[in-house]
């Protein structure tokens, strides 16, 4: 027996291999608080749902068939053979319809590891071959990343994760913590590429410790560590309570009018609004408590809290993945700039803290260990979450942050490292909308719905089963990913693939550069290596981290750190923020100027298409889909769901909306509505907001022909439309739905 360590997105571990099989995980011995996650890996990589061979859909290999997937069966082929049919479409494909009539957005995790990364892979491959249709942006921020840079400038994902306050400066100087859709250490379990110390959870017990007030505003109270206070407020609802907070600042003297006119613009366009002068509804207490379940005494007394405190305002990215997410983005920023204190160390406002175990982690930026993708030739990039609604109207205009565009007209799709069968809202609408491309190209190592939904289909390795390196920016770690296992069955690295079919198409010089695997990490490692140098960090040459297997660089700031926008607090003329004003925009031209409804110049409350205040009797409760915390997505799904008991997933319900409908913990029952039905087994919860129900992401999609999805996937319910015109994010938490008993 072998042992070596390994990471993952959601840790490093230790493995044990023996006789060429995966047979068991232990924690990696510097991690404080370790994932259970990798505990299922032995019976996930070894499962019989691998994929074991090239696979081709056996109506489109006889006739092009377009309807039987998901329902037909296989034919296994050499992989020759299977690279021959492939190479062929592909390039019937861009020689008849064009490159633009090829979507590879390949949108999903994947797995961790710098150059075995499917996606950069995928992008690589169809850069070389003469383009793709890209999408921008991601499900998880979206929106975050459209509406942002119009209020507070810059690219929103280097404020995240450069520029936010880290955890020791809040832990130092924050008395005030308002959570808008918690911080969740069962989500910042996980994070892009690895986090190997799980420190979340620990920074929740030194504020406790120091007598920090943190307060979970969200329709679950598990939403934030044990401890903290719980206001429960209804989903979709937020923006009226952030409205009512600042209504009380402002009519009970404590909004900060030196900080607005410093550093912000537009309040006096937005004030109007705030107090009811615009539309005869002053956004009081007495108006929000309606909307948000949140009495208006509790609201004052959290306004004069946090305006007499050192206050940081934290919201989940939960908040923006629903209808009208642009709302409490904005408006978030608008309150933090009328408590003035934007720029102070441990207060204002931050995204993010506990989505993933990075943020609020301060390391030196190191630069490096990128496989480049090369140019797009094709221009043309539609935004992520709008890829049913693409399908669904080629040549269709539609509006995304001031542009309107047509949708391109898809005839071939190619994903590699993600799982839109998982991962996309009204899955049962996708499937009809995923049989109008003409063909289908997927890779991934499991069965999983969309591999089935496919019409080539190749096995791709997991990073156990080739070599890598493990290195994350939010992450001080770095490791040597060994290959721990042959290859399962016949499954070949993504590159592997990418270079065969390169080859066949004409540019495998310009695809591999001539080099194997083995010397591009070698290539890239070194690369890393001069870069870090440059920054002062030393890094060993490959050979002994390969011996070593992993080390900790010394990148970590020392001491309370990072404050977000104190260069700008302090002299806005000198640092000012790349909006157009070069302040924190309150009211927007540029965005008054796209002329949209639903987002129009200045933070609105906009309630969402399906939520409580639409509630009706064939839909009377909202779901929200949280991540799930067992696994990453979908991933590892198959062989969890092995064990007994295990599937369907769990729905949590509220004791009285259980009660009236003659539910009771473990009670198999149908979650529904017009877009589809799942089943769940029902879990009863005081620590959910009545008239909520919570079911978590990841269950895999059934078959076509199951009229109620089996395993409990909530994506059959989700509603699938853009949060606006303006950020089209995905709206995955705004929908209703009824839960009902089923016989066991
Ligand atoms: N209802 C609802 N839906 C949601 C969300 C929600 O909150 N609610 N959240 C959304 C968010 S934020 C996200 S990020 C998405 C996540 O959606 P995805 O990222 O698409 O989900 P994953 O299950 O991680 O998919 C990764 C796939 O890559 C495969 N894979 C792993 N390693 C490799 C490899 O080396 N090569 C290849 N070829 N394949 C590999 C895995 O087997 C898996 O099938 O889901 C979104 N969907
Ligand atoms: N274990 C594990 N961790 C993960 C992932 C995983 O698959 N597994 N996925 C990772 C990914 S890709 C992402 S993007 C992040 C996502 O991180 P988040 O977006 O923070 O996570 P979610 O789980 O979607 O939602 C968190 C909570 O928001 C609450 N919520 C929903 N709607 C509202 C609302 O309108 N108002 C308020 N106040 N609260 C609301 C719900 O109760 C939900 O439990 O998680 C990451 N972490
Ligand atoms: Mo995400």
């Amino acid at each position: 027996m072998r042992t070596q360590v390994t990471s993952s997105h959601w840790g490093a571990f230790e493995v044990d291999v023996e006789d060429g099989r995966i047979i068991a995980t232990r924690p990696f011995a510097e991690d404080p608080h370790p994932s259970a996650i990798p505990a299922i890996l032995p019976e996930a990589v070894h499962h019989r749902s691998r994929i074991a061979r090239p696979s081709v859909r056996r109506g489109w290999l006889k006739s092009r068939d377009r309807g039987g997937r998901g329902s037909d069966d296989f034919v296994d082929l050499p992989w020759d053979e299977a690279l021959d049919i492939a190479a062929d479409e592909l390039d019937r494909v861009r020689k008849t319809h064009g490159n633009e009539a090829i979507f590879g957005g390949s949108y999903g995790w994947g797995s961790a590891g710098r150059f075995h990364h499917a996606q950069s892979q995928a992008h690589r491959f169809l850069n070389k071959i003469g383009g793709y249709v890209a999408s921008f942006g991601s499900y998880s921020t979206g929106c975050a990343q459209a509406i942002m840079p119009h209020v507070l400038g810059g690219p929103f994902l280097k404020f995240l994760y450069e520029h936010q306050d880290g955890w020791e400066t809040i832990c130092e100087h924050t008395e005030t913590l308002v959570m808008f859709g918690g911080i969740n250490p069962k989500n910042a379990q996980v994070s892009m590429g690895g986090v190997t110390r799980h420190e979340t959870a620990h920074w929740f017990d030194r504020f406790a410790e120091k007598g920090m007030r943190c307060i979970n505003v969200s329709p679950q109270r598990t939403d934030a560590p044990e401890g903290c206070e719980w206001i429960p407020v209804t989903p979709g609802s937020d923006t009226a309570l952030m409205l009512a907070l600042a209504y009380v600042l402002e009519t009970d003297g404590l909004t900060d009018r030196s900080f607005l006119d410093r550093c912000t613009v537009g309040f006096d366009r937005f004030r109007p609004y705030l107090m009811g002068q615009s539309d005869g509804a002053p956004k009081s207490p007495e108006w929000a408590a309606p909307l948000c379940g949140v009495d208006a005494q509790t609201i004052r007394a959290l306004a004069h809290r946090m305006a007499s405190t050192r206050t940081l305002i934290t919201v989940a990215w939960s908040l923006q993945r629903a209808e009208h997410g642009e709302q409490p983005y904005w408006m978030s920023a608008v309150l933090a700039a009328m408590l003035g204190q934007v720029g102070l160390p441990g207060a204002g406002v931050g995204y993010g803290y506990g989505a993933i175990g990075g943020v609020g982690k301060s390391f030196k930026g190191l630069r490096g260990m990128t496989f480049s993708q090369g140019e797009n030739p094709v221009q043309t990039v539609i935004p992520v979450a709008r890829i049913g609604d693409m399908l669904r109207n080629p040549r269709q205009p539609y509006d995304f942050n001031g542009r309107r565009e047509p949708y391109p007209d898809i005839k071939l799709i190619y994903w590699a490292g993600g799982n839109p069968f998982h991962h996309h809202q009204d899955l049962n609408a996708l499937h009809d909308a995923w049989t109008r491309p003409q063909t289908i190209i997927v890779h991934d190592p499991w069965w999983t719905a969309t591999a089935k939904r496919a019409d080539i289909v190749f096995p791709a390795t997991t990073p156990y089963e080739r070599a890598d390196i493990g290195r994350a920016n939010l992450d001080d770690y770095m490791f040597h990913m060994p290959q721990l296992i042959p290859p399962v069955g016949e499954a070949r690295d993504d590159y592997e693939i990418f270079a065969a079919l390169a080859e066949r198409l004409g540019h495998g010089e310009e695809f591999t550069e001539g080099r194997s695997s083995a010397e591009w990490i070698e290539l890239l490692y070194e690369e890393f290596r001069g870069l870090a140098r440059e920054e002062g960090v030393d890094v060993p040459d490959l050979d002994t981290l390969r011996e070593r297997n992993w080390m900790r660089l010394p990148i970590a700031a020392r001491g309370p750190n990072r404050t977000l926008l104190a260069p700008f607090r302090e002299d806005p003329e000198a640092h000012p923020l790349q909006t157009p004003s070069g302040r924190i925009e309150i009211f927007s031209e540029t965005i008054e100027g796209f002329g949209y409804a639903d987002c129009p110049g200045h933070p609105v409350f906009l309630p969402p298409g399906e939520w409580r205040g639409t509630a009706t009797g064939a839909a009377p409760l909202h779901l929200v889909s949280p991540q799930p915390g067992d696994k990453l997505h979908s991933q590892l799904e198959s062989a969890l769901a092995d064990v007994a008991g295990a599937r369907p997933e769990s729905v949590i319900i509220h004791p009285a909306d259980a009660a009236a409908r003659a539910i009771t913990t473990g009670d198999l029952v149908q979650v529904f509505n017009a877009r589809g039905a799942c089943r769940a087994r029902a879990v009863l919860s005081e620590d959910i907001l009545q008239g909520v129900v919570a079911l978590p992401t990841g269950a895999w999609f059934g078959d076509p022909g199951d009229n109620i999805d089996p395993h409990g996937n909530p994506n059959v319910l989700t509603r699938d439309v853009g949060t606006s015109r303006l950020g089209q994010g995905c709206s995955a938490h705004s929908a209703l739905v009824d839960v009902a008993p089923l016989n066991d």
